[in-house]
Order: structure tokens, then sequence, then C-alpha cells
């Protein structure tokens, strides 16, 4: 692999209805990540998708669909290793070796465990609990300095630092002893930010905008054309106050709040910038400019994911390639590992 300063690792589930917080939050970032000196590895994580039951058939669309919309966006698979987890045998493996370094009680603070199972938490799947240690394993694997994620995921980036720091300190003297340097594990940086970190339910400015929401009018879909678009910001629920001229006017009012945000993010601009042209305007002028930004930002790429989708002979090949790569360094990593934590390996000829 050529020498790069940064490794950034981010992955989206196929769960379908990608959404406009998934490429505000996370897929347009990865785009911009790829003008750093870094080797950007992007993964579609099938193993997380199925820790909530997924059809199988339409799994395979779904996986298919991410990637499509990872390269529509502008992830450019030559420059960036693009590929799906299951492809990856070493994800599941380093995640075995985390689980007896993770904590019980670190797992028991996971927030979006506890939303998702919600009240019938003896029915989850262990899988849905071991996520984040999945997720850290996803992450390890490549020892990525960086990882672009939407803030409900900083939970999971710290859970991510723990594990490394742990097996950093478990294994302090087995690590010195391969000759690894400061530890063998970095400590991750999460990068989380922008006026999209999170973009919440057009339905209500206090919920996630989200994949699993029931109300198709809570998002909008990177599928959506131009008149759903138009038509789902027509209907976002707003309050009767116009737009202030300044942030703190925004404070208690989170569907303003959230439409300030989303246009700021698509424009490239500040909420402050934003709010210096839109303040004192009603939302009757303020709708049709966001939806305009929304329509004319998000076509093209549902344009070209259509394109894509016609071929997932192409599709297919682009993960097969994106995986042969990604598995030659993830098992560079998985081979120190087991040195380290005492395996016998097979020596490869
Ligand atoms: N609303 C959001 N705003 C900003 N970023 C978001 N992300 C998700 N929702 C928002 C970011 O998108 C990336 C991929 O997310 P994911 O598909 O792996 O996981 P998720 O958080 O479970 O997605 P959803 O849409 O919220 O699905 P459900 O409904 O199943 O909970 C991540 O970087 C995430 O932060």
């Amino acid at each position: 692999m050529a020498a790069f300063k940064e490794l950034v690792f981010s992955g989206v589930q196929p769960t379908g209805n990608l959404h406009l917080g998934n490429y505000l939050g996370a897929i347009r970032r990865f785009v911009e990540m790829q003008a750093r000196d870094a080797q950007c590895l992007y993964c579609v994580v099938d193993l997380h998708a199925i820790t909530v039951w997924q059809d199988p058939d339409a799994l395979r669309g779904q996986i298919r669909e991410v990637t499509a919309a990872f390269l529509a966006a502008g992830i450019d698979p030559k420059r960036s290793i693009v590929f799906n987890q299951s492809q990856v045998p070493q994800h599941a493996e380093l995640a075995w070796i985390f689980n007896c370094v993770a904590r019980l009680g670190w797992l028991n603070r996971m927030t979006q465990f506890k939303e998702k199972a919600g009240k019938d938490r003896e029915n989850a799947s262990i899988g849905l609990y071991d996520y984040p240690v999945l997720m850290a394993a996803d992450i390890l694997a490549y020892r990525a300095t960086h990882v672009p994620v939407g803030e409900d995921q900083k939970q999971h980036l710290e859970l991510t630092r723990d594990i490394a720091q742990k097996f950093n300190t478990d294994f302090a003297a087995a690590i010195a002893a391969q000759g690894h340097e400061g530890g063998f594990f970095p400590i991750t940086e999460p990068l989380i930010g922008g006026p999209a970190a999170r973009v919440m339910s057009l339905r209500d400015g206090t919920k996630k905008m989200s994949k699993s929401d029931p109300s198709d009018n809570s998002r909008i879909n990177l599928t959506d054309d131009a008149d759903a678009i138009a038509q789902k910001i027509r209907r976002a629920k707003t309050d009767p106050e116009p737009l202030p001229s300044e942030l703190p006017g925004l404070k208690e009012r989170p569907e303003a709040d959230n439409l300030v945000g989303i246009y700021a993010a698509l424009a490239g601009r500040s909420r402050e910038d934003v709010l210096r042209e839109f303040g004192g305007a009603q939302f009757s002028t303020f709708k049709p400019a966001l939806a305009d930004l929304a329509v004319s930002s998000l076509a093209p790429i549902a344009a070209e994911m259509r394109r894509l989708s016609a071929d997932p002979g192409h599709i297919e090949a682009v993960l097969a390639d994106g995986a042969e790569r990604a598995e030659a360094i993830a098992q560079e990593t998985l081979d120190a590992v087991k040195d380290i934590v005492g395996f016998v390996r097979r020596r490869r000829a």
C-alpha cells in the first residue's frame, strides 16, 4: 500500500431508504476526504445490517444500492477502496478477539442498543448488542486514524477508542516485543461536525432523520424525484414565526433549526450566513428556496444511481476489487494481532 499520512474508514448499512442525513452526515464527507493525503476505505456494512432481520433478496439489492450511492456521490473506486463487509472475513475474526477485550459494562451503556432494542430487549439479537464491537473491528482492522460519521455514532467511536487503548495496554509487552512503538492500534479520531452532523426528521425536529421511520415524509430519500423532494419540504413541520436573523433565534425552534442546517450544508455555507440572507423571511419564501437547492443537489446523484443500478455486474466488480484490496490490509493487521495475543498462526509461503 502507498504510504499515506492518514487512513480513513467509514461505513453505511444497507438497510434501505438511504436519506439526506446519510448523505450530508456521512457520504458527502467521504467524498471530501478523498482530497486529503489519505487512503480511504468505504464499506457497505452488511454484517451490521443483519443485526436486525433483512429479507435476503432485498438485502442484495440494498448492498448494490449503497454502493451505487457511494459512486454516484463521487467516491472514486480507484482512489478509494469500496467494498462490502461480508467479503472480508477479517472483520468478524477481529471482532471475536475484541469481544474478549471489551467489557460488558461498556456495552451496557450504549444508547443506540437501548433505543433499537426498545422494551423488547430480551428478544433483540446478540448481534445488535455486539454491534459496537464489530464496528471497532471494522475500523481497527485497517488501523484507521480518522472516521467521518454522523453525530449518532459518537458513542460507538468512543468505544472503539476504549478497545484500542485496552488492547494496547493489555498486550503492551507483546506489542513492544513485536517491534510496534507507541501501541499497536491508533486512538482513532472521529470526524463529526458541520451543520448536518445530525439531520432531523422533517415531521419532528427532535427526532433524527432515519431509514426506519415509518413515515416516508419524515425523510428525503436519495432516490426521491424532484416532485417528491419539493412536496416533502413543503409539508415539513415548522412554526408560525419568520426566520430569525441570528443564531440564538433558532433556540427552542428545532424544526426551523433543522431546515436552516440542511440549507447551510447543501449550500456549503454556515447557519449564520444563511440567516443573514433569510432572516425575517417566512417559511413560504424559505421552503421553495430550500426545495430548489435540494433538488439541484440531489437530482444528479439520483440519476447516476439509476444509471449505475442498471449494471449490477459493474457494481459487483467494484466490490470484488475493493474486497481484495481491503483484505490485503486487514490480513496484515490480523497476522500481527494473532502474534500479539499469542496464537500459533499458519505461516504463509
Ligand atoms: N440523521 C442523520 N444525520 C446525520 N448523519 C446521519 N447518519 C445516519 N443518520 C443521520 C450517518 O450516516 C452514516 C450511515 O448510517 P447507518 O446507515 O450506518 O446507520 P444508522 O445511523 O442506523 O442510519 P439510520 O438512517 O438512522 O437507520 P435506522 O433507522 O436503522 O436507525 C453514519 O455515519 C451515521 O452517523
